[in-house]
Formats: C-alpha cells, sequence, structure tokens
C-alpha cells in the first residue's frame, strides 16, 4: 500500500496541484460555447493537448484528471494522451463516476452513479495507464439540505469506489463538494461541510479503504454566492483549516480543493492563505477546473493556433497556485 503513498507524494509534493480536466461533453461544450468555439473532439483534444504540452506540466502539475474521451485519444503526433503526460512528469488520472442524478425519496439532491460495472472499467484505465482516479458526490445547503439521506448515499458510493480504485492499485480522489450556490452563510458552509466530510470518512474507514492513499477533494469554507456576507480571506483560510482538522484523520496524506466557482485570484489567495496559517501535517493544494483553465480559455479562443500564447497564460495560473501551495504567492507575482 505504500505504493499509493507515493504516489499522492509524486502528484501534490513540492507545492505541486492537480490540473482537473475531466469535464464530461456536456460541460467541455458548455466552456467551449461560452468563447465561441465549436464543441468537436477536435477542438476539444486541441485545447487540452495544448495544456499537456506545457512547461509548467513538469515544474506545477502533479497530475491530470482526464475524462473518458480524452483518456481514449491521441495526440497530433499520434502519442497517447497518457502517455504525454507522463513523458512531461505528471500523472494521468481519471473520472470514473458516471454523473450526479437525482436521488429517489429526496429528489432536489443528487446521487453520484457509476458503480456498475466499475471494477472491470478500472482495470482498463489502468492499462491505458490511470495512476489516480476521482469521484465527486455533490452536495447543496440550504436549511433542510443537504438531508441525512444525501449525506449517508454518496458518502458509501465514494467508500465502495475508493475501495475498488485501491484495490485496482491507483490512488481514489474522494470528492465531497458542498456546492457554493445559495444565501447560506460561511458558518453554515462550516457545519455542512464537516459534518459531510466525516460521514465520508466514517463509511472509507468501514470499507477497509487505507487513508494513507486517497486524496481528498474537497470545498473550502465559503459564504453562498448568493449571500449578503462578504467573507474576508483570512477568515476563509482559517474556517477551512479549523474544518479538515477537525473532520479528516491524520493519516491523509494529501487535500487538494476544488475552486468550485472562485474567480482564479480568489482561488489563488484563499490556497495561499491556507498554506500561510497551515498548522495541520496534511499537504494542502489544489485540483482545479475553472480556476486553472478560464485565461487559458479565453486567450485560445480568440486564436486556437497559438499554442505558445496560450500555454503562457496556462504557465502562468500554474505556477501562482504552485507558490500559493507553499504560502509563497503575493499579488504583485500576478503582473511580473
Ligand atoms: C472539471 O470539471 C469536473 C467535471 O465536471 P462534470 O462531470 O460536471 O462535467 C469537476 O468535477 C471538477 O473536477 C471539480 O468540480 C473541480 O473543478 P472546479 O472548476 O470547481 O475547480
Amino acid at each position: 500500500m505504500s505504493e499509493l503513498n507515493n504516489i499522492v507524494l509524486k502528484i501534490l509534493g513540492n507545492g505541486k496541484g492537480i490540473l482537473a480536466a475531466d469535464e464530461s461533453t456536456g460541460t467541455m461544450t458548455k466552456r467551449l460555447d461560452s468563447v465561441g468555439v465549436p464543441s468537436t473532439p477536435e477542438n476539444r483534444l486541441q485545447f487540452r493537448e495544448t495544456l499537456f504540452s506545457s512547461s509548467s506540466m513538469k515544474e506545477c502539475i502533479g497530475g491530470v484528471i482526464l475524462y473518458d474521451e480524452t483518456i481514449k485519444q491521441e495526440t497530433s503526433k499520434k502519442n497517447k494522451i497518457p502517455e504525454l503526460i507522463s513523458k512531461m512528469g505528471s500523472a494521468p488520472g481519471i473520472k470514473v463516476d458516471t454523473g450526479a442524478k437525482v436521488l429517489a425519496s429526496s429528489p432536489n439532491e443528487k446521487i453520484t452513479e457509476g458503480l456498475d460495472g466499475l471494477r472491470e472499467r478500472l482495470k482498463e484505465y489502468y492499462k491505458l495507464g490511470a495512476k489516480f482516479t476521482k469521484w465527486r458526490g455533490v452536495y447543496n445547503i440550504s436549511k433542510s439540505y443537504p438531508s441525512k439521506l444525501s449525506i449517508h448515499v454518496n458518502a458509501h458510493a465514494l467508500a465502495r469506489y475508493s475501495a475498488l480504485v485501491q484495490e485496482c492499485y491507483m490512488v481514489p480522489i474522494v470528492e465531497p463538494e458542498v456546492l457554493m450556490d445559495g444565501e447560506h452563510s460561511a458558518k453554515e458552509c462550516y457545519e455542512k461541510t464537516s459534518e459531510v466530510i466525516k460521514k465520508c470518512f466514517e463509511e472509507l474507514i468501514l470499507h477497509k479503504v487505507d487513508l494513507r492513499g486517497i486524496i481528498l477533494k474537497p470545498n473550502m469554507i465559503l459564504a453562498g454566492n448568493t449571500s449578503r456576507e462578504k467573507t474576508p480571506n483570512e477568515e476563509i483560510a482559517k474556517l477551512t483549516l479549523e474544518c479538515l482538522k477537525n473532520s479528516v484523520p491524520s493519516e491523509v496524506p494529501g487535500i487538494a480543493f476544488l475552486s468550485g466557482g472562485q474567480t482564479e485570484i480568489e482561488a489563488t489567495e484563499n490556497l495561499n492563505l491556507i498554506n500561510k496559517y497551515n498548522n495541520t501535517h496534511f499537504i494542502m493544494s489544489y485540483s482545479y477546473g475553472r480556476a486553472l483553465q478560464q485565461s487559458a480559455l479565453k486567450f485560445w479562443s480568440k486564436d486556437i493556433k497559438n499554442i505558445e500564447g496560450t500555454q503562457k497564460v496556462f504557465n502562468h495560473r500554474a505556477k501562482m497556485n504552485t507558490l500559493a501551495a507553499q504560502g509563497k504567492w503575493s499579488k504583485d507575482l500576478e503582473n511580473k
């Protein structure tokens, strides 16, 4: 099992983080529509290949989460995508859930599916070169949500998934995302997130998952995006640390945050403060989708042949987040 721990340290060591490029075709189509580029398999590949061959893959990006379509695609030079990622010094990973569906008995909530046939799919992904995997449970906050039912069933699914993944020699990323949508306060986010994470670990332990061989991918503790509350960044960092210190067992080696709809700068600034104040032994890094790709996507959409320019934009964001993962970022570095 220490093999799995080594994979975690390779992905998250020395300030490295994860590029979450596992948008399903539906989500990727929305992203491409927003910048006016047609969502074809070729365009999806071209943007992703541009990122995966950037120089920051060596220095900053320890792992890339792929979607099923991408892990099976070939680059313009006829290499397999996981080979390109490994050649760049990073680890290929794969999203293995099949999406969040309406939860029976609580139709305003979601349960993530994908356990049927998972053992067989994992073997196939392992052969394709995957070293780690991802499964995301989603929870919304309101007066009555997340319900006990959604907290329980999503934790159960995350644990069954994790046990199967470790059986197949890969590291599971456990992603319980408490969404930012809503009017809730940071305090409510703190309470609900703590409950969600504690339940996940209760189930992971019950399913005998080796906690030294997982990565937790949580949300930061933030007020809802329509809340009137403005939480200072220092407070976000302190609440986030407090929540994780009280709900994550000490065996877990690494935590990699999702960005969850924060702007690129917010996600970097909050990660930096979390690392400045980090009084735990957990590695605190990033596994960002939007907060790593937004500017690069915008730049690329203006001229999809400008690979070098797009890579420059992406390299900058990756560098800023890798500094933040070591508490070494400051705002003035953004303009250098
Ligand atoms: C990259 O987006 C991921 C997949 O989304 P869909 O399955 O809905 O298409 C998503 O799970 C992502 O990995 C995490 O939410 C983190 O991304 P952000 O943008 O929140 O950092």
